[in-house]
C-alpha cells in the first residue's frame, strides 16, 4: 500500500525514496487514514482540557492503531528499509513535564479506542520541555523544538479572539489526529498565536518573558520562579481556556445545544488546576450571551469536573489577585461573586476561594463550582478526603470519587515490547489487546518451566537491545549479563532519587571493602529536574559524580555501574522499560499521588521496590507480597510525623553507622576530586539538617529489601514466575480501564460498554 501511496505522491518507487521521504509519505498516508475514521459526535462530549499533552513520538502509534504497522513495516522490510530508522527521523513533542502530561496522552488514546467522542484542548506549544544535556556533571538546559514544515499538526480555518487588559489575541486552531485503536479518530485542539517568534530565545532558555507578543505559546510552563513567570503563565492558561471555552460553546450549540441545557452536551475534565480558569470565562461567555448569573454559575458547576493529581502544598496554584488583574481583569467580578457566593455558604476560611492574603485558590474554585473531585489512586483519593482536602470533602462528599491511573498498552506493550507482545500472544491469543483483564489467563503457565524460560529470553533480549542503544546513543557500555535497577521520572525530592544515590554509596563502600555482589547491578536514572530547582539539580550532580567514580574505578566496575541517560524522555522510557528488572518506586509514603511509570514496568515483566505510596499500593494488592518488594513506613506514619513537626534528620544520622558514612561520602575526597564542593555541600547541609522528604527512616529497610531483590533474581525460575504474576495482573491498570470509569461515572456520554 506504501508503494502504491509513493508511487502516485512522488512518481517514484519506493526503493528509490530516502528515509525522510518515507516518513513524510507515512505522515500523509496516517492522516490520510485517520481522517476516515473522524465521526460525529452524538450528543454528549467529553473536552479533556490540559496545559500539557505529552504525546510523545506518533508515527508508529499511530500505524497500530489503524491496523497498518505489521503491513507497513514487512513493505518497508522487502524494499531494504526498516521502520525503526524512520522512527528517528520524527521530531518528538515534548509538550508535557512528566506523569500528568502522559496520562492526558494516554487518555486520549483511550478516549478514541473506545469510541466515545472526545476532544483534547491545549497548548501548541513550539519549543517542548527543555532538551537537557550534561555538561561537567551538571544538567544545561537548550531549546526543544519539534515542529517542521511537515508535522502531525493540521491548521484548521478556525480562530478565536482572546482579550487580554492591554492586548487582543487571534487564537489559531491546530489539530492533531487522535486515532483510537480499531475505532474512531478524535483530535487534539492546541492553540497558537501567529506572531509566536522561536528566535527571541538566547543562552540556552532564556526570552524576554513580557513580549507576549512573540512568547505566548513559545515554551512548556516557562520558568515561573519570579512574577513576570507567573504572569505569562497566567496569560498562557487564559489564552488556552478561552479559546477552549469558546470552541466548546460553538460545537456544542452546533449539535443543537441551547446553552441553558449545555451539561447534556459537554462534559469538562479540568486535568489539575491549571485550565481552571475555563470555570470563570464559560460564566463570562454564558452572561454575555444572556443567560442570568445564578443559572450560568449553574451551567457550569454541572459541566465541570476536577482531577487532582498532587498533595504537595507548593504545587497547588494560587494566583495572587493583582497578577490576575494585570491580565485577565474580565474575569475578577466573576471570581469575586464565585468566592462572595461560597463565602456565604461556607464561611470556613479553610475553604475560602480568596484568602486573607488576597491570593486566588484554584483548585478552590474547580470544588465548589465542578461536579466531580477526583484522586488518581485509592490511596491517594483517601488521602484527599480525610487529610489535605478534607473540609471539602466534609462540605460535597459524593462530588468526591477515586480513578486509579492507567496506561495505553498500544505503546506501553504492543509497541515498546514487541517481543514480549509476541510471546503472550502466543500463550493466551490476541484477546488481551482489546480487553487486558485476559492477560490473567498467564496465570495458568505459573510453574511452567518452558514458558518461564522463554519469559527470560525475551527479557534478556530486551536487556541486549537497551545496552546496544545506549552504546549507540551515548556511547556507554554496560553488562547486559547485569540486574538492571532503573529508576526514571521527574526529578524530585519527594521521588528521591537521592535515597537511591545514597545505596549506591553504600554498596560502593561495600565493595571497596571488600564485599563483593553476588550479581553485578546497573542502576540507570533518567530525569529532568525543572531548570529553577536548585536542590533537584544538585541530586543530578550528585548521580552524575557517582556515574563518573564508580564507572572509572577497576575494583568496583565489574560488579557495579551507574548510568544516567541524558535527556530522558517518552522514546527513551520506550526503551528502558521493556528491558528492566527492577523498578524503583521509592518516594515517600503520602506524596507520590499515583505514578504511571510503576504500571509501565510491571506491565513488561519488572519488579517493583516501592514504598507504600500512590498506586504500588493496588500493585501489591493486585500481586501479592510474594512479587513484589515493599519497604519503608506507611503513609500514617508518614502523615503523623508531619502533623507533629517531630522529625530530626541528624537523629538518624548519629545512630546509623552506614548512613553517616553515605552521607558523609558526598562531601567526602573522593566526590570532590570529580565534581563541584557548591553543589555537593548544599546536598549534604539539607540532608542533613532538614530532609524534608525523610529519606533517613527509610534507608535501613531500603538497603535490606534491595538486597533480598538482588539476592532473589538468582534463582532465575523463581522470579521468571514473579514476573509472570506482574504481567498477568497489570491488565488493570490499562487506561481503557480507567476511561471507562470516567465514561461510566463523570461523563456519562453513554458510549461506553
Ligand atoms: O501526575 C503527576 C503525579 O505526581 C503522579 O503521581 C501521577 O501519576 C501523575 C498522573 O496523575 N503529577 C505531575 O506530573 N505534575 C506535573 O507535571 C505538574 C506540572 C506543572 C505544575 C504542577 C505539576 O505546575
Amino acid at each position: 500500500m506504501l508503494e502504491k501511496f509513493v508511487k502516485d505522491h512522488y512518481q517514484k518507487s519506493l526503493k528509490d525514496c530516502s528515509n525522510e521521504e518515507i516518513y513524510i509519505a507515512l505522515l500523509e498516508l496516517v492522516k490520510e487514514q485517520a481522517k476516515q475514521k473522524e465521526s460525529h459526535a452524538g450528543k454528549k462530549k467529553v473536552y479533556y482540557i490540559s496545559a500539557e499533552f505529552l504525546i510523545g513520538k506518533l508515527l508508529s502509534n499511530n500505524l497500530i492503531n489503524l491496523g497498518l504497522f505489521d503491513t507497513v513495516k514487512k513493505e518497508l522490510e522487502k524494499n531494504g528499509k526498516s521502520i525503526y530508522e524512520i522512527e528517528e527521523i520524527e521530531p518528538e513533542p515534548s509538550l508535557g513535564n512528566g506523569g500528568l502530561g502522559r496520562l492526558a496522552a494516554c487518555f486520549l488514546d483511550s478516549i478514541a479506542t473506545l469510541g466515545i467522542p472526545g476532544d483534547g484542548i491545549g497548548i501548541n506549544y513550539h519549543l517542548g520541555l527543555f532538551k537537557q544535556v550534561f555538561e561537567q556533571n551538571l544538567q544545561k538546559e537548550y531549546p526543544n523544538p519539534w515542529i517542521e514544515k511537515n508535522s502531525w499538526l493540521t491548521k484548521r480555518d478556525k480562530s478565536y479572539t482572546v482579550e487580554f487588559r492591554d492586548h487582543i489575541v487571534k487564537a489559531s486552531l491546530y489539530d492533531i489526529a487522535v486515532t483510537g485503536y480499531e475505532n474512531r479518530t478524535n483530535q487534539l485542539h492546541l492553540f497558537d498565536i501567529d506572531s509566536v517568534e522561536e528566535k527571541i530565545t538566547k543562552d540556552g532558555i532564556s526570552f524576554d518573558k513580557e513580549d507576549i507578543e512573540h512568547n505566548l505559546t513559545l515554551f512548556l510552563y516557562p520558568d515561573d520562579s519570579d512574577e513576570k513567570g507567573q504572569l505569562l503563565r497566567i496569560y498562557q492558561q487564559y489564552f488556552m481556556v478561552s479559546a477552549g471555552a469558546q470552541l466548546i460553546l460553538e460545537e456544542c450549540e452546533a449539535r443543537g445545544c441551547n446553552l441553558h441545557d449545555l451539561p447534556d452536551y459537554a462534559a469538562i475534565q479540568i486535568n489539575d488546576t491549571h485550565p481552571t480558569m475555563v470555570i470563570p470565562e464559560l460564566i463570562r461567555l454564558l452572561l454575555i450571551r444572556g443567560i442570568c448569573i445564578e443559572e450560568a454559575m449553574e451551567i457550569v458547576a454541572k459541566t465541570c469536573a476536577y482531577t487532582n493529581h498532587t498533595i504537595l502544598a507548593e504545587a497547588l496554584e494560587k494566583w495572587p489577585i493583582a497578577y490576575l488583574q494585570k491580565v485577565v481583569p474580565q474575569l475578577l467580578p466573576i471570581i469575586h461573586i464565585l468566592d462572595n457566593e461560597a463565602k456565604k455558604k461556607y464561611p470556613d476560611e479553610a475553604v475560602a476561594i480568596i484568602d486573607k492574603e488576597d491570593r486566588v485558590h484554584m483548585a478552590h474554585i474547580d470544588m465548589h463550582y465542578g461536579y466531580s473531585i477526583n484522586g488518581v489512586a485509592y490511596l491517594h483519593t483517601e488521602i484527599l478526603k480525610n487529610s489535605e482536602l478534607k473540609p471539602f470533602y466534609e462540605i460535597y462528599p459524593e462530588k468526591f470519587n477515586n480513578k486509579t491511573n492507567g496506561i495505553t498498552f498500544r505503546r506501553w506493550l504492543l509497541h515498546c515490547n514487541e517481543e514480549l507482545t509476541s510471546w503472550i500472544e502466543e500463550l493466551i491469543g490476541n484477546g488481551f489487546k482489546k480487553d487486558a483483564t485476559e492477560l490473567e489467563k498467564l496465570l495458568q503457565y505459573q510453574g511452567d518451566q518452558k514458558v518461564l524460560e522463554s519469559l527470560l529470553r525475551v527479557k534478556a533480549e530486551k536487556k541486549k537491545q537497551l545496552k546496544e542503544y545506549l552504546l549507540r546513543t551515548q556511547g556507554v557500555e554496560i553488562d547486559e549479563n547485569s540486574i538492571y535497577d532503573i529508576q526514571v521520572k521527574r526529578l524530585h525530592e519527594y521521588k528521591r532519587q537521592q535515597l537511591n544515590a545514597l545505596y549506591i554509596i553504600h554498596k560502593y563502600l561495600e565493595i571497596k571493602s571488600g564485599i563483593i555482589p553476588e550479581k553485578p547491578v546497573t542502576v540507570i536514572f533518567g530525569a529532568k529536574a525543572a531548570p529553577a530547582y536548585v536542590i533537584a539539580k544538585d541530586i543530578i550532580h550528585l548521580i552524575l559524580c557517582l556515574q563518573e567514580l564508580i564507572n572509572k574505578d577497576e575494583q568496583v566496575n565489574p560488579y557495579l555501574r551507574v548510568v544516567m541517560v541524558e535527556n530522558y524522555n517518552v522514546s527513551k522510557a520506550a526503551q528502558l522499560i521493556p528491558a528492566c528488572d527492577i523498578s524503583e518506586q521509592i518516594s515517600l509514603a503520602s506524596k507520590e499521588a499515583s505514578g504511571t511509570g510503576n504500571m509501565k514496568f510491571m506491565l513488561n515483566g519488572a519488579l517493583t521496590l516501592g514504598t507504600m505510596d500512590g498506586a504500588n499500593v493496588e500493585i501489591a494488592d493486585l500481586v501479592g507480597k510474594d512479587n513484589i518488594y515493599i519497604f519503608g513506613e506507611d503513609s500514617k506514619t508518614v502523615i503523623d510525623r508531619y502533623a507533629q513537626g517531630s522529625y530530626v534528620s541528624r537523629d538518624y544520622y548519629e545512630k546509623d553507622t552506614a548512613l553517616k558514612e553515605a552521607v558523609d561520602f558526598i562531601v567526602g575526597r573522593e566526590m570532590m576530586a570529580v565534581g563541584d564542593e557548591e553543589h555537593l555541600t548544599r546536598l549534604y547541609n539539607e540532608l542533613l539538617n532538614k530532609d524534608w522528604f525523610m529519606t533517613f527512616p527509610d534507608f535501613k529497610d531500603y538497603i535490606a529489601t534491595r538486597e533480598k531483590a538482588y539476592h532473589d533474581y538468582n534463582d532465575r525460575m523463581e522470579w521468571a514466575e514473579k514476573m509472570l504474576v506482574n504481567i498477568a495482573k497489570a491488565g488493570f491498570f490499562s487506561s481503557d480501564r480507567t476511561i471507562e470509569q470516567y465514561d461510566q461515572e463523570i461523563w456519562r456520554t453513554g458510549t461506553s460498554k
